[in-house]
């Protein structure tokens, strides 16, 4: 009997062991929650038209900034354009580039890539 249970622990610590392996993505016994819960960014960059001088690239950043689900926002007046780090669950470039039009209507964003 206690050779039994021996073998059952052996049995589960090699489960356990091919498992973490896989990292838990091969197995049926693990949810792939894990995959779902990593933070996905996408980048995009906007043609941002209208924009006067630097006080305007502020803004259009602060606009850029509340929107929901986005990471992260570089706004060049020079350039006249803005690189956007979002999470593409949460929010489309297509989205970003309204927001910012509809909130500052001097400005027209366009999504480049
Ligand atoms: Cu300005």
């Amino acid at each position: 009997m206690k050779k039994l249970t021996t073998i059952t622990l052996i049995m589960l610590a090699s489960l356990a062991v091919t498992i973490f392996a896989n990292g838990g993505s091969a197995c049926c016994f693990i949810p792939r929650a894990s995959a779902a819960t990593v933070e996905r960014a996408a980048v995009t960059t906007f043609h941002i038209e209208g924009m006067t001088c630097g006080a305007c690239a502020t803004a259009v950043k602060q606009v850029l900034g509340k929107v929901d689900g986005v990471k992260d926002a570089r706004v060049s007046y020079e350039e006249e354009k803005a690189v956007v780090t979002y999470d593409p669950a949460k929010v489309t470039a297509e989205k970003i580039a309204r927001t910012v039009s509809e909130k500052l209507p001097t400005y027209k964003a366009t999504v480049v890539k």
